[in-house]
């Protein structure tokens, strides 16, 4: 078995480039061959690309020297503003981001994109990923969250590149749901409380059961909530951190949100796409909990946001009637608004990633009141920079 060797990474090196599957059954062993692709510009395909975690990890990915392309979906208005600064218009200078237009529902597309660009590793992170919206449109979820995982595991195989590719999923601690224990690791039973968790269960299993039947090298990232300042402005942090923003210049009266007693294990998603990439370098492939081990409220996230530009929370009242009001001004900032509750709740999640920290070394690296203060500051900067755009468009 030939373990060393620059003669054998040249090789590989070429292979990769122009077809592995021979190289890969001479009898290299698999964690030679990840180490000699490391020499070697690797391509990876990110759906999802348009999304928080798919702009996080184009970034990391272009810092190894990935090649990277992403599919985005076809909208009447721009949806690109988080990778933007990536593209590089190939007619003025090389790039190595590429964006195509494709959508999870059409598995022509998916098997014209996987054929044409022969990915290492393929990054599942598109979705509808919002559990509200999921009450809203089960169908359409179940679609894309579900079928669609199934549509690029098959395309995988009808290509025949099953055994080169190497398959991301981002499933997620939804699944678990209705907790049946704390924390929550690998081995815990799952009990999803959304339409949007059902489909992720779909997702998860179908994933496990390609891994076992064809031997793909498919894994399950099993991630907490994580955030940043590129979160979706619908999620309950980044709706909290603009507010905080807008009332701090006089733009918004106050907040309204849902549930406040709900936990969460909030990391940052700079430090979780590692953990993702991580995953797909391992020889063997498996499924893997990341998270903090360390659960929040929504109050606590208010109160400390606020705490960020100097104002004190003091709740008043009780259920829907409870308030948030400001111990300086004495101006009532947070109300409820039980439009946001959601049929079934999901109360308390909290993780336990000792299985990714001993087996991938990884671990968050942002601490909650690093990420709480990072997203206000970003979201400070963001209410200034369009408050002076409409004043110059007033002037
Ligand atoms: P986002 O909602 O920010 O991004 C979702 C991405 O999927 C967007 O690029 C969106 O496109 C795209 N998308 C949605 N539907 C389709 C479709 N039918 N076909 C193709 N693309 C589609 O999610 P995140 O980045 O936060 O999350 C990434 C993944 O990780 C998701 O699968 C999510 O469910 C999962 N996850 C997220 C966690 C988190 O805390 N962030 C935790 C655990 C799992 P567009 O921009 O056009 O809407
Ligand atoms: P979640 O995130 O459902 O955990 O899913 P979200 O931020 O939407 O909700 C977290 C908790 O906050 C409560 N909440 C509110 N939520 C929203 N969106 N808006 C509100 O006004 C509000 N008020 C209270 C919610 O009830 C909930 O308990 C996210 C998504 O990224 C999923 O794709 C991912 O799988 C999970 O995290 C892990």
């Amino acid at each position: 078995m030939p373990r060393d060797g620059a003669i054998n990474c040249v090789h590989l090196v070429a292979s990769e480039l122009f077809g592995a599957t021979k190289m890969r059954k001479d009898g290299l062993e698999e964690g030679v061959v990840r180490e000699c692709i490391g020499l070697a510009p690797r391509t990876a395909l990110i759906t999802g690309i348009t999304g928080q975690d798919g702009a996080y990890l184009a970034r990391l990915l272009l810092t190894k020297g990935y090649t990277v392309h992403g599919i985005k979906r076809r909208s009447s208005s721009f949806n690109t503003a988080r990778v933007d600064d990536l593209y590089v218009d190939p007619h003025e200078g090389e790039t190595r981001f590429f964006m195509h237009y494709g959508d999870l529902t059409d598995a022509t597309n998916l098997i014209r994109l996987i054929q044409e660009h022969q990915p290492d590793e393929i990054y599942n992170l598109a979705a509808q990923s919002h559990v509200q919206v999921s009450f809203e449109t089960p169908e359409y979820t179940a679609n894309a969250d579900a079928l669609g995982t199934l549509r690029l595991l098959e395309a995988m195989r009808i290509l025949g590149i099953k055994d080169v590719t190497r398959f991301y999923q981002a499933s997620t601690s939804e699944l678990y749901g209705k907790a049946k224990e704390t924390p929550q690791r690998e081995s815990t039973p799952f009990y999803p409380r959304s339409p949007y968790a059902a489909a992720k269960i779909y997702a998860y299993w179908i994933t496990v059961n390609y891994r076992e039947a064809y031997g793909m090298h498919a894994s399950n990232g099993i991630l907490f909530n994580h955030e940043g300042p590129m979160r979706g402005e619908t999620f309950v942090t980044r709706k909290i951190t603009r507010a905080v923003a807008a009332i701090e210049r006089g733009l918004q009266e106050r907040l309204y949100l849902g549930n406040l007693n709900a936990k969460r294990d909030w990391g940052h998603a700079r430090d979780f796409v590692e953990g993702m990439w991580l995953m797909l370098q391992q020889p063997k492939p498996d499924d893997y909990v990341l998270a903090t081990g360390e659960a929040h409220s929504v109050r606590e996230f208010v109160e400390r946001a606020f705490a960020c530009v100097g104002r004190t929370i003091e709740w008043r009242g009780k259920g829907a009637e409870e308030t948030g009001v400001d111990a300086g001004s004495g101006k009532d900032l947070v109300r409820i608004d039980p439009r946001y509750f959601r049929p079934t709740e999901v109360d308390d999640l909290l993780g336990d990633a000792s299985k990714a920290r001993s087996k991938l070394g990884w671990t968050h690296k942002t601490t909650f009141a690093e990420l709480v203060a990072e997203m206000v500051e970003s979201d400070l900067e963001a209410v200034r920079q369009e408050a002076t755009r409409n004043d110059r468009s007033a002037g």
